[in-house]
Order: C-alpha cells, then structure tokens, then sequence
C-alpha cells in the first residue's frame, strides 16, 4: 500500500490502531482540544506510548517520547493528528520530534486547526523526517467530530438524541412522557452526555421536567481521572426566546454551568436570572422572533464548544432538522407501541410531497438492554434520486 510516494505497510496500520486506541482515552476528558494518540516504535517494536489527557497538559507526542527516553531516536512516530507546530497551551509537538530525533512521522489525519493545518507536516519534511499521511484516516477524523467541523466551519457537531416508542412515538397525546426507554438506554444516554461540551434543550421541556442535564457517571469508569476527580460536566444551553427561565430551576443548583439563550433584553430579568446563577445570551430572533439556532451555535463554536448533544422535544428537533443544523440523531426505541394519537418525535408540519421527507443514512444499529439504538446522520440525496 502506498502513501503519496511512501509504503505503509500492515505494520504501519496495527501502530496507527493502537494509537487510535490511546487517544480513545481522552474521549471524556481533552475538551475543547482533540483526542490525540501517539505510538513510537522501532522495527515494529513499541517503545513508547502517549495520549493527551486535557487541554493544558502535554500533547500525545510529549507523553510518549519521554517514555521513550533515548529509544525515540530513530523511531517512528504513529500520531493520529498531526503534530502541532505553533505555540498553544504548550510548546510545539514538531519541535520535540526533531529534538527527540525520530526519523519517520505516521500520521492519521491533517490537523484542521488552521494555526497548523499542514504547517506541521511541512516543518518535519523541511527538517528531513519521512512523513506520511493519511494512515486510517477516516476512524482519526472522526474521534474528533466537533473539534474538525468548528476548526473548518466554526459551527461545533450537533448529535440530536431522542427517546420513541417502536412506532415512533415520544409522549401520549395528554403529554404523559417519562420512563419511555430503560435504564440501560439511560445510561447510555450519560456517555453521549459525558463526550459532549455543550447540552442543548428548549425552555418547554425545562418547564415541563425540570431536567438536571448533568452527567451522573462514577468518575472511576473515565481513564484520564485521577481517583477523587470529578467527571467534566457540559455546559447546559437552555433556548429560552421569551426569558422564561424559573429561578428555582433544579440545574442551577448543580455543579456545571447554565446559559441561557434568549432573544429579550429585558435588563432586570437578565440581572434576576444571571444572579440566580445563569449566564444569559442576547441573541437575534429569527423570522418568526425565536432564537437563530445557526447564530446560537457560530456563538457556542466561538467559545471553543466542539460536541452539542440536543436534548429537547419535537419542535426543536424537527426546527434544528430542517435548518439542517443537525450532523447525527441517535434514537433509542423502546419495544412498545404506543399508537397513532400520541406524540411523534420532530415537528415538521405537514410534507406537501414524499419528496420533502427528511432523508437518513444509518450509521449504527445496536440494541441497548431491552432497547434499539439507531446512529443516523442526514443524507446529502433526496429520498427519491431514482425516480
Ligand atoms: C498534537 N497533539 O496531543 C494535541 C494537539 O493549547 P495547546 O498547546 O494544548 O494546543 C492545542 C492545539 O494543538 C489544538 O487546537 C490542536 O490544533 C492541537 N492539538 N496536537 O499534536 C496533541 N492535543
Ligand atoms: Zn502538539
């Protein structure tokens, strides 16, 4: 197998896995910096592995060379970024390959942060490192959704999560809604919560559940934590168009932080919500005076979110899928019918033809305890390309 004009060769893709696998580490923990693996190896000998743990602390490449010691002379590096050639939090990963004199640099994926962006790549070939790219470079970029979409678009990955019955239904037509999926589902349900930098849902449902939003997870089960730690809570994001906000919502008294879109600049009830422990954020109204979904998450990019996770009920699931703000659903169905009078789960008004149906391409179907877990992301064709 080539590489531009360099072999990679089977040995090569087993090295690239296993830094995958590292970096995998960080699922809960890097925010707002991506998960990055790296494995120095000689002759297809491993000796020294590294995986960034959160923003701040050392890069993949620094963990692994100082395992290394003196064997990362003339080794490769499998790293599933590109190695960092700027100033950040900490100094460049270039720099400490050269000084550690590794020969051949692997790398899984370009780095889409436009401060690097090839740059690194670059400086290793000027200072004489064989370098190859590309090396499973779909599962690299995909560890690191919402990190790679705000770097290039400045919009973070927003995952839609929902709850229905088998035939598609989320509450009875009185609004009755609670235990739809099992406990198994649920938790599973914290895992999406505890990879996410941001919980997005709508003032309805705060009203009509007062949700904690919080990731309940023993802080034993995610590897970057040191015994005693907490688990990193997302910031909750409450779409909150006319100010609605309960001073007494539960949420406020959780650790973790609140804020609260709106598009009223009533300064008085900002003051009230804010000093009740929200942070509130004016933001313009859309055509019909709601918050602008698009501007909310340019805004939630802006401040270094990368993974959204929406939590809400049909009207803004089906609004966020029709601005086509939505990168995956991830829908858990419970074996149980619940018939047709009851509520469905995306309010899309009525579709005038099949052809304005919402297309899917499935990603992932597993089932979860008693339940079905569907991963699905938008299709880029109508449904009816064929005919
Ligand atoms: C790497 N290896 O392990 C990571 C990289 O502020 P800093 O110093 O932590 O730098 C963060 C940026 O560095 C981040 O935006 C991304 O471009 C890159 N992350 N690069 O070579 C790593 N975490
Ligand atoms: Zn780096």
């Amino acid at each position: 197998m080539t590489r531009g004009s360099t072999r990679v060769d089977e040995r090569d893709l087993a090295l690239m896995a296993r830094a995958l696998q590292l970096a995998e580490r960080g699922l809960y923990t890097t925010d707002p910096n991506p998960r990055v693996g790296c494995v120095l190896a000689r002759e297809g000998q491993i000796v020294g592995e590294g995986w960034h743990r959160r923003a701040g602390e050392p890069h993949a490449e620094r963990l692994a060379i100082e395992a290394a010691g003196a064997a990362a002379r003339g080794a490769t590096a499998y790293v599933t970024l590109e190695p960092c050639c700027h100033h950040g939090r900490t100094p460049p990963c270039t720099d400490a390959l050269l000084a550690a004199g590794v020969s051949r640099v692997v790398v899984g994926v370009q780095d889409p942060n436009p401060r690097v962006h090839g740059r690194g790549l670059e400086r290793l070939r000027a200072a004489g490192v064989e370098v190859v790219t590309g090396v499973l470079e779909g599962p690299c970029r995909a560890l690191n959704p919402g990190f790679d979409k705000r770097m290039r678009l400045g919009l973070p990955f927003v995952r839609v999560k929902l709850a229905a019955s088998l035939d598609g239904r989320t509450a009875l037509a009185n609004g009755e809604s609670q235990w739809i999926t099992s406990a198994a589902a649920r938790t599973d349900v914290h895992w999406l919560r505890a990879r996410s930098s941001a919980i997005l849902t709508g003032i309805g449902t705060l009203l009509a559940d007062d949700p904690s939003l919080n990731v309940r997870l023993a802080p034993t089960l995610i590897p970057a934590l040191a015994t005693g730690e907490p688990v990193r809570q997302p910031l909750r994001v409450i779409l909150d168009s006319a100010l609605r906000m309960p001073l007494t919502a539960k949420m406020l008294l959780l650790t973790g932080a609140t804020l609260v879109a709106t598009c009223v600049q009533d300064a008085k009830r900002i003051a009230a919500v804010t000093s009740a422990g929200a942070e509130v954020w004016v933001g313009p109204p859309d055509a019909a005076g709601r918050v602008d979904l698009e501007a909310l998450l340019r805004y939630l990019a802006e401040r270094e979110i990368n993974e959204v996770l929406v939590e809400a009920g049909p009207t803004l699931a089906g609004a966020a899928l029709q601005q086509r703000l939505v990168d995956e659903l991830v829908l858990y169905l419970a074996p149980h019918l619940m018939g047709s009078d009851a509520r469905g789960l995306f309010q899309l008004g009525p579709l005038a033809s099949m052809r304005e149906r919402v297309p899917l391409e499935l990603l992932d179907v597993r089932q979860v305890g008693p339940d079905l877990r569907l991963r699905a992301r938008l299709a880029e064709d109508t449904v009816n390309s064929d005919d």
